[in-house]
């Protein structure tokens, strides 16, 4: 390693000091002004992990999703487009506050260690996918990220330059799977769009459908004025019905105005239309389906109002029920009983949702704690097809080789025209998902297909069941990090007592469920309260706010 080199760059690139980062839900997040130093570290941990893949390419996102604009932040995905594995979180946090509360010598010496422990190749030519959202600070940031690539590791660097996180994800293992036919600079977007695209066209061929307008109207597609924006507005170029799709705060080259009362994340806490809708009364009909994206576009929420101009919300629980309830059908229609369905929640799924997956659908439901890599890991190892969603829209579905292989030689022996059909529409859909990680555009055409596929209007799709009334809320408090959980976040460990004191409130009303968590996005604890009655759950969602602060 060229050591003089380095220490210049790191005196060129590393100016925030004395500061602690953490590695959160989803990467490394922060406001965009400390993250120079840890852009700095981050690339020298990717390089390191793609050497640790013997030179497979690794992605590197620049995204702070729905946070606000003059935040930002970075994570790293692993060569098969999955979140970057648990043990590495660690290495790339020891190595951001080393680099960050040390000297120069220290940052060597870990990584000298790291190269050793892990036996590391330095030989090996390390492979780097990067992308970014569309906020103001990314291409300083990517900058920062950059610095020590192709001097100090050689590496082949792919620049996607702005994309969505679920592209990046995509690209990023479809580069390593077509190494051998593709040059990796002959990879762009165009190949996440064509895929996808097919797919949709596929499935609805099919069908032989040519009309949405059985399902909806218009789809109006609010961009959070992030990065969805340009690349779906790009997406649907290769769309049948594409006329049918509406644009609301698509504004992305304003980042100023980045999940500014838009996107996923405010329709879903503040469970009202965003901002945008209201400005054209055209856009306002009971006869049209609703999204919301989130600012890099890996979740999505849908919506639509009654004839009473009522809101109705259809989250990432009422997707999963849908695709759930789908998929379950096709599966008895080609009598593949023994291909194991069933879905993936956290503590944030609403009680009705679980209970109606349960109890009328008869389909397993596990839970686990927040973030997508827990969700991602149980659906992958419990189910042939595990459909996992956060209730904010956060999800995607893994269709395991074992459903690969029976759907196929079903589809070879049967000589059912049914049987057929459905297996082949098992095998279509499977392919409009993208089984990386969740992916707004992907799991839009996911919806839409099965709302043309199954004759459902939005609000036939919401009645599978009615929500119980329910509040998040967050709290600012001295120190998050006293507030411990267990039982997949659903129980307080620490602060000694408060779980008891909130159990007593909560067995109180009825049909009542709590719990409190540290964000692990923000500095912030976070309450969900959900209960039979709206009163009750606001006073229960204060009285445990009371007892927190
Ligand atoms: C991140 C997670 C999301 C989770 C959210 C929770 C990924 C890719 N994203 O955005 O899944 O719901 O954090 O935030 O894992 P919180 O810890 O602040 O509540
Ligand atoms: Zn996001």
């Amino acid at each position: 390693m060229q050591l003089e080199l380095l220490e210049s760059l790191f005196d060129k690139t590393c100016k925030t000091k004395n500061y602690t980062y953490t590695y959160g839900t989803a990467g490394f997040r922060d406001k965009a002004a400390v993250l120079d130093t840890v852009m700095f570290t981050t690339g020298i941990i990717a390089s390191l992990r793609s050497m640790s893949h013997q030179g497979k390419a690794v992605g590197v996102m620049i995204t702070a999703s729905h946070n606000p604009p003059m935040d930002n932040g970075v994570k790293i995905i692993e060569p098969d487009g999955s979140m970057l594995s648990q043990s590495w979180e660690s290495l790339a946090t020891n190595l951001a506050n080393i680099t960050a509360n040390e000297n120069f010598l220290k940052s060597i010496e870990f990584i000298k260690n790291l190269i050793i422990s892990l036996n590391i190749d330095s030989n090996i030519i390390p492979s780097i996918v990067v992308g970014m959202d569309s906020r103001e600070s990314s291409p300083r940031l990517m900058n920062c990220l950059l610095s020590t690539l192709s001097p100090i590791f050689n590496a082949k660097i792919i620049n996607h330059n702005m994309l969505t996180t679920p592209q990046l994800h995509f690209l990023t293992a479809y580069q390593n799977e077509n190494c051998n036919i593709i040059p990796a600079e002959k990879i762009t977007v165009n190949q996440y769009d064509t895929n996808f695209q097919t797919a949709f066209n596929d499935l609805l061929k099919l069908y032989e459908i040519k009309n949405f307008n059985n399902c909806f109207n218009n789809l109006i597609v609010d961009c959070a004025n992030g990065i969805g924006a340009p690349q779906f507005e790009n997406f649907i170029k290769g769309l049948p019905q594409s006329n049918l799709i509406k644009f609301i705060n698509n504004n992305y080259k304003h980042p100023d105005t980045l999940n500014n009362s838009c996107g996923a994340d405010f329709v879903k806490t503040q469970q009202k239309l965003p901002a945008g809708v209201n400005d054209d009364p055209s856009l306002l009909t009971d006869s049209n389906l609703y999204c919301s994206f989130d600012g890099d576009a890996d979740r999505i929420i849908f919506y639509y109002i009654d004839q009473t101009n009522k809101f109705h919300l259809l989250d990432g629980d009422k997707i999963a029920t849908l695709f759930a309830k789908f998929l379950k059908k096709l599966l008895l229609l080609a009598n593949l009983n023994d291909i194991k369905l069933g879905i993936v929640q956290t503590a944030y799924a609403n009680g009705s949702s679980t209970t109606y997956v349960s109890n009328t659908l008869n389909v397993p439901v596990s839970c686990t704690k927040t973030g997508v890599k827990h969700l991602h890991h149980e659906a992958q190892t419990a189910y042939d097809i595990g459909i996992y969603f956060e209730a904010n829209g956060h999800g995607t579905i893994l269709f395991s080789n074992n459903f690969y292989s029976k759907v196929q030689s079903c589809l070879e022996i049967t000589k059912d025209e049914s049987i057929t059909k459905a297996c082949k529409t098992l095998l279509a859909f499977s392919k409009v998902i993208n089984q990386t990680v969740g992916d707004a555009i992907a799991d839009l055409l996911g919806v839409v297909a099965t709302l043309l596929i199954s004759e459902m209007k939005p609000y036939q799709w919401d009645q599978q069941y009615t929500d119980l009334p329910n509040l998040l809320s967050k709290v600012i408090v001295p120190d998050r990090n006293v507030f411990k959980t267990t039982d997949q976040e659903r129980k307080l460990t620490s602060p000694p007592g408060l779980q008891n004191k909130m159990d007593t409130l909560i067995n109180k009303i009825e049909m009542g469920r709590a719990f409190v968590r540290a964000s692990g996005t923000e500095d912030a604890v976070r309450i969900y309260c959900e209960g039979k009655n709206a009163e009750d759950v606001k006073k229960l969602s204060k009285d445990i706010e009371a007892l927190i602060m």
